[in-house]
């Protein structure tokens, strides 16, 4: 078990299990027309079945007694009932009798929701054994649930903690790597049904003829699973390839090259997506260079692809070089004056959080802020600030906890609260469904994901991409039971493993609202004291503000002494957050700077509430390597050992983390520790002067 299979292993069943299961999957009936999609949907249960019983169904078109059918409306014997509502992606898995035989039907409209619904049916059996007869139904809530690949053309990935790129550019568009077909598979039995194939700090290179083919290529493999292909383009590149003599989006050369452009790449890829911008972001270009706003860039994109039905995903990361004002306001101050001025194939994509993927931040103000924009959510799946691909930290529980904040309490717009997620599926506001996009935590690595539990985050991401209601516990139960085991014992120990586990990273990285004081560049490991960067909004201490008094962001109103940062949310949250009383406490020194003699709601000073943070993180990863050496008689050796090393450097670095953090705001406030507590095991100047040679994913 070296995790290649990911959750879709299809291992023999038991016997028992196995005995429910083959007189339901005889054989597999389909619609006479075939179709790549089709074909994809049938050899997914073919290996599905077939790894689970020995035997795979042979494909026929008569209906027969134990067959499980792929059914659209113009199926003989169909039942009208069965397709309601489905649209264009929507699937219904039942038991039932076709032509006086009692078979398995996965009906659909299309045949994507048809390939969707296999998944489905295999899940379904994959979770419970075969134990109850199938009846699902189901239709995404977002129709853009894509991945962002941050891959440089030289296979490097920008925050990538699990090996290389798994696009291999340079052997592109001959050799095709089954990696590709695994990975569609993989990504269509969630729903994703999109992929931004480089990094967002793009290369001119992707645009010439040459990778365009190598990207048609790949589009070719991903396209039967029901995945398009996206590219992140670089503002200037027209100017970089020499073909204009000018970025500026409104020199009509610059336009007209981007038609051409698009052109091309939709005469290659027909079903092309669109394009993803990051611009005038961290020293990339964009249209301000010509004294242009983000809608006059992103709408000169939008014309050159709208004829085609393409999209342009325009980030809002962006944070200025000369305004020194709080980071965390620049976005909203720079993109909602622009609310309305978008063309309606332009989606701008807001990162969960307003500074930037840190273990915990509030809800990006945007989202409450864009009524006449499409949003669509950004996430970052790779694990880039909680411990890369080494620290077990389940993202599910992060996810749901942005999804579901409610942007206007007490005020919830027809009885329903006015959650992030109706931002998303545009029942809030502007009426039009997005989705969100998830920044991949895939490479070469054999398991795919680095860990072993990072494959999690991206199943997790593309079950709320499908449906953000669906629980991050229900989905961290049924991952469980595909990746490890249906035994209750393992479900219920993974599945508890994982819900506390980003809570563990935030408590020994980033307690009470901390953010932003990882190592510098990598971000790996515990740098608060540091202070001399380039830029004062890149140093940890512009963000925890430590000093001898007390230590947070004071984000409250200008006249408060704020950055005012907190009233860029909607008024009822608003006043939520410019208290330090109302304001929730794992976001407390996100919006304030208080006294080190605050009290907590624990009723302890804030420092020793600090220090309690800090142990009780190290103390849940303790818990976490218990729980998971209870389960060695029940996981596979090889990824059993793995883990168990993985959560080993994890208690370590949590250890360190704490210690270091102690030290150093010790060093700061001048403070006895609280009894009881441990002194740090090492001075400051000794964690200070760690030094992180090649770490990965960084340049
Ligand atoms: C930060 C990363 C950087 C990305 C940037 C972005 O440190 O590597 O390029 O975000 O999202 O999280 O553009």
């Amino acid at each position: 078990e070296d995790g290649y299979d990911l959750w879709l292993r299809y291992r023999a069943l038991p016997a028992a299990e196995a005995a429910r299961l083959a007189p339901h999957a005889r054989a597999i009936v389909a619609p006479a027309t075939t179709s790549p999609m089709l074909d994809a949907a049938i050899g997914e249960l073919q290996r599905g079945v077939g790894g689970w019983l020995g035997t795979a169904p042979a494909r026929t078109d008569e209906v027969r007694a134990g067959a499980i059918v792929l059914a659209m409306p113009a199926t003989r014997g169909a039942t009208a009932a069965w397709f309601d509502g489905l649209g264009q992606e929507g699937y219904r898995v039942l038991r039932t009798r076709l032509e006086g035989q009692s078979v398995t039907v996965i009906a659909a409209n299309t045949d994507r929701g048809l390939l969707y619904g296999s998944f489905a049916y295999l899940r379904g059996i994959a979770t419970d054994g075969a134990q109850k007869a199938p009846d699902l139904r189901s239709t995404p809530r977002l129709p853009l649930r894509l991945l962002n690949h941050w891959d440089d053309l030289n296979r490097h990935v920008e925050r990538g903690y699990a090996g290389a790129s798994i696009w291999h550019w340079w052997n592109l568009p001959d050799i095709l790597d089954q990696r590709y077909t695994d990975y569609a598979r993989a990504n269509a039995s969630l729903g994703i049904n999109g992929a931004v194939l480089n990094n967002v700090n793009a290369k001119p290179d992707i645009l010439t003829a040459p990778f365009i083919a190598k990207a048609a290529a790949l589009a070719n493999v991903l396209r039967p699973y029901g995945i398009k292909v996206y590219l992140s383009v670089r503002w200037s590149t027209p100017l970089e390839l020499k073909a204009t003599a000018t970025a500026d989006p409104l020199d009509p050369a610059v336009a007209a090259w981007w038609r051409a452009k698009s052109d091309e790449l939709y005469a290659a890829i027909p079903d092309f997506g669109g394009f993803l911008v990051k611009a005038n972001s961290e020293g990339q270009p964009g249209p301000h260079d010509y004294h242009r706003s983000h809608a006059e860039g992103a709408n000169m994109l939008a014309r050159a692809v709208a004829p085609h039905g393409g999209i342009v995903m325009w980030r809002a990361f962006v944070y200025s070089e000369d305004k020194p004002t709080d980071r965390a306001r620049q976005a909203f101050d720079q993109f909602t004056p622009l609310d309305g001025q978008f063309d309606k194939n332009v989606i701008v994509q807001v990162k969960n959080g307003p500074i930037d993927f840190q273990p915990r931040e509030p809800v990006h103000p945007l989202f409450g802020a864009m009524p006449r924009t499409p949003l669509l959510m950004e996430f970052q799946i790779t694990k880039e600030y909680l411990g890369f691909s080494t620290h077990l930290a389940y993202l599910g529980t992060m996810f749901e906890e942005t999804l579901r904040t409610d942007l206007r309490p007490g005020i919830g717009a027809g009885g329903q609260a006015a959650t992030v997620t109706r931002v998303l599926d545009g029942t809030l506001d502007h009426g039009q469904a997005t989705g969100m996009a998830g920044v991949a935590n895939i490479g070469t690595d054999r398991n795919w994901s680095g860990s072993h539990f990072d494959q999690a985050n991206w199943y997790v991401f593309g079950r709320l991409a499908w449906n953000p209601e669906a629980g991050a516990e229900a989905i961290a139960r049924e991952w469980a039971a595909q990746t490890f085991s249906r035994a209750p014992r393992v479900v219920d120990t993974v599945s508890a493993m994982m819900m506390a586990s980003r809570e563990a990273v935030v408590d020994y990285m980033t307690p009470l609202g901390l953010h932003h004081v990882m190592g510098t560049g990598h971000h790996h490991g515990p740098a608060p004291w540091v202070d001399n960067l380039a830029r004062p909004d890149w140093n940890p201490v512009y963000y925890h503000r430590a000093d001898k008094a007390g230590i947070g962001f004071d984000r409250t109103a200008h006249g408060k002494g704020g950055s005012g940062s907190a009233g860029q949310y909607a008024p009822a949250l608003a006043r939520l957050y410019e208290d330090p009383a109302s304001t929730p406490e794992n976001l407390l020194l996100w919006f304030h700077h208080l006294p080190w003699t605050y009290t907590t709601r624990s009723g302890r000073p804030l420092w020793d509430e600090l220090v309690h943070r800090y142990d009780a993180g190290v103390t849940a990863v303790a818990a976490m390597q218990k729980q998971w050496d209870s389960l060695a008689p029940y996981i596979d050796p090889q990824r059993h050992a793995d883990t168990a090393q993985r959560l080993k450097v994890q208690h370590r670095e949590a250890l360190w983390w704490r210690d270091a953090s102690i030290a150093y705001f010790q060093s700061i406030n001048g403070l006895p520790l609280p009894a009881g507590a441990r002194a740090p095991a090492q001075s400051l100047d000794d964690y200070k002067a760690l030094k992180f040679p090649y770490p990965p994913g960084n340049g």
